[in-house]
């Protein structure tokens, strides 16, 4: 048995209401892509053998509510940055459906160890969204206590929070937990030594941790073809544990995918490798250009497998959300706006100093060398002199 078709152990049941995704078409080769799906760009569901998933028109509607007020906050942070409130954003734009997917998969004891740009992740977890903005805004080092939601403040030296996760997550099976950790990291960082590091050890260790690979098909302006000769998905194979690939714009599947994958690391059966295959519709930050260096036909060929709009087509048309629920969520989507704006425009400028804070727990020659040498600069200022002083 190989390691790919693990993936496929359990045949679901068959329901007469939804095409079988992969009916009549050839079986792929084991090279070839596969990707999970269970709702199509169109809104259509489909049937998946494997990652079949029922949910109630409750939880479909709240999957498309946490996207769109995702969306939002997301887009008003970008907003933000524009007007000078913000010195940086790293937008999610396109890609939260698999944030949301994969973050409603997780259990609260479950542990996520993300990147920058998992702001929808981080909806899912219960972080508050104006948290996520004191470091964009420089005015902390984080905005949240990491331990009160399960969730790792947000790692921006790439691909290294795949070793933190890994660490964790044998941590976790030493405690004979049975809760699991997901590890977010992008197309790019798939490329560093650490996340190979991470492969190694998880696999060999067994350890109950999901690698959650968001292949947005661009890290900064290099394209995924400059990563990988293979789709990213199938390097799980060489390391010993299975790799899935989902489409990553489609809420259901990253969910049900996702959720397998955890269930997986719980029963003791180690890693598993989930790459989400979608999009970063916007930038890559703020401070980047993407027409320096991608088509706009590309980015359009996209904006056709918009995951919310997939969403909204299939509610509409199935009748699981009438023009009232619709209405009430863009009044939600206005007052999160409005109270975000709010918050960042009210955080206060942090003490000076206070930069030198938490480097070390116990204090360094070298740190408090520095910080004397910013006092005294700081002190320099004709402004800084005390009041009696003037
Ligand atoms: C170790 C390290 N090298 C380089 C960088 C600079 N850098 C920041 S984001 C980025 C690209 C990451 O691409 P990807 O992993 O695909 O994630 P995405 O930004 O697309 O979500 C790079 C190279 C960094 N932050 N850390
Ligand atoms: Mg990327």
């Amino acid at each position: 048995m190989t390691v790919e078709s693990t993936a496929a152990r359990k045949p679901r049941r068959s329901s007469g209401t939804k095409r079988t995704a992969s009916a009549g078409a050839k079986k792929p080769q084991s090279s070839e892509p596969q990707l999970v799906q269970l709702l199509t760009p169109e809104g259509e569901r489909v049937q998946h053998p494997e990652y079949d998933i029922d949910l109630t028109a409750e939880e479909l509607r709240g999957l498309y509510r946490d996207m769109v007020l995702t969306r939002r906050f997301d887009a008003e942070a970008t907003a933000l940055q524009r007007q000078g409130e913000l010195g940086l954003w790293a937008s999610l734009l396109g890609q939260e459906a698999a944030q949301i997917g994969s973050g409603r998969a997780l259990r609260d004891d479950d542990y996520v160890f993300p990147t920058y740009r998992e702001h929808g992740v981080a909806w899912c977890r219960g972080v508050d969204p104006t948290n996520l903005l004191g470091m964009f805004r420089g005015v902390n080092h984080g905005g949240w206590d990491p331990n009160s939601n399960n969730f790792h403040l947000y790692t921006i030296v790439i691909g290294s929070q795949t070793l933190h996760a890994t660490g964790y997550a044998m941590g976790v099976a030493k405690d004979g937990a049975d809760s699991a950790v997901i590890a977010y990291f992008g197309d790019g960082a798939s490329s560093q030594g650490d996340v190979a590091e991470s492969f190694t050890f998880s696999a060999v260790y067994n350890a109950p941790v999901v690698f959650f690979c968001q292949n947005n098909q661009w890290a900064i302006s290099e394209p995924t073809e400059k990563q990988t000769r293979v789709p990213l998905y199938q390097r799980a194979q060489g390391f010993g544990f299975p790799g899935v690939r989902v489409d990553g714009n489609d809420v259901l599947a990253c969910l049900a995918v996702t959720r397998s994958a955890l269930e997986r690391a719980r029963r003791g059966e180690g890693p598993t490798l989930v790459e989400a295959f979608t999009y970063r519709m916007g930038a890559h930050t703020t401070s980047d250009d993407p027409t320096k260096y991608r088509a706009d036909e590309e980015r359009a060929a996209w904006e056709a497998k918009d995951p919310i709009l997939r969403l909204k087509a299939y509610l509409e048309n199935e009748g699981h959300a009438d023009a009232a629920f619709f209405e009430e969520l863009e009044a939600e989507s206005e007052a999160l706006g409005k109270r975000v704006r709010e918050a960042v425009r009210a955080m206060p400028d942090p003490d000076h100093m206070a930069i030198f804070e938490n480097v070390y727990a116990d204090g360094h020659a070298l740190v408090d060398e520095e910080r004397a040498q910013f006092a005294a600069y700081q002190a320099s200022f004709a402004d800084s002199a005390p009041e009696e002083a003037k």
